[in-house]
């Protein structure tokens, strides 16, 4: 996190982490598709396929709050693959919160759980406390037939603080509840620990607003950005 009072910037980082192909690209793909292209920048993305020695997705969110602070949300994906350790490590470094995207099919299983615990070892090698990031779940692809049952899904919602969300990203389903329900947890760490509804001069409420607001109206139609206006 990048804060300054004095210049009324804050720059937030959310990392989209899980195994391989659990469709960490296809939720922000989704999110670059569904917010107000005012308020969200261009979405990079970089092929793993390629020969590259760094591989991630970014997609910059950014809007102006009454209070006149420049709000900056970045949000990235690591690649699965075993072997770009190093590049989600390094993507994680001062991470803000995380959206964990786990693959509903039961094949994926031992996946998830490996790249649950790679997440944990690698916010300690960058000196993040796993207890102090905001963590929520998603389990993707309900769509699937060997998704895991919903029961199956209970038994993980009572085994760990993190809330838990479903998705079926590549049809945009579930994929802003998650986001909301992480930057929801981290506001209330933030304003738990740095007073930001003081400082920043907003409420909870109206951080999402100024986030999710244009979804709303995207459903209503022309009215709805009539009345935003207003
Ligand atoms: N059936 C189904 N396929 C999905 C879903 N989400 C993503 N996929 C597919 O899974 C594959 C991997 O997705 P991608 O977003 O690239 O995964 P990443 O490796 O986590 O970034 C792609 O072929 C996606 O179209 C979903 O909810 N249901
Ligand atoms: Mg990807």
């Amino acid at each position: 996190m990048q804060f300054n009072t004095k210049d009324k910037e804050l720059a937030l980082k959310v990392v989209y982490y899980g195994p391989a192909l659990s469709g960490k690209t296809t939720n922000i793909q989704k999110l670059h598709e569904l917010l107000d292209p005012e308020a969200r920048g261009r979405l990079m993305t970089l092929d793993t396929k390629g020969d590259r020695t760094l591989f991630f997705d970014l997609l910059p969110v950014h809007f102006s709050t009454r209070s006149g602070f420049r709000i900056k949300l970045k949000l990235f994906t690591v690649p699965g693959q075993v072997i770009h350790e190093t590049t989600r490590r390094i993507v994680l470094a001062g991470t803000d919160a995380i959206c964990f995207i786990a693959d509903s099919q039961r094949s994926q299983r031992s996946a998830n759980n490996e790249a649950f615990k790679g997440m944990r070892r690698n916010l300690k090698a960058n000196a993040l406390d796993p207890k102090r990031i905001p963590v929520v779940i998603q389990f993707n692809k309900r769509d699937l037939p060997d998704a895991q049952s919903e029961a199956e899904l209970a038994h993980y919602e009572g085994k760990g603080p993190e809330p838990i969300f479903r998705a079926v990203a590549t049809r945009g389903e579930g994929v802003v509840e998650t986001l909301r329900g992480c930057l929801n947890l981290l506001w209330d760490v933030l304003d738990a620990e740095l007073d930001f509804r003081r400082k920043l001069g907003i409420t909870k409420d109206e951080f999402m607003e100024n986030i999710f607001g244009s979804l709303r109206n995207q459903a209503a139609g022309f009215e709805g950005k009539e009345a935003r206006q207003r």
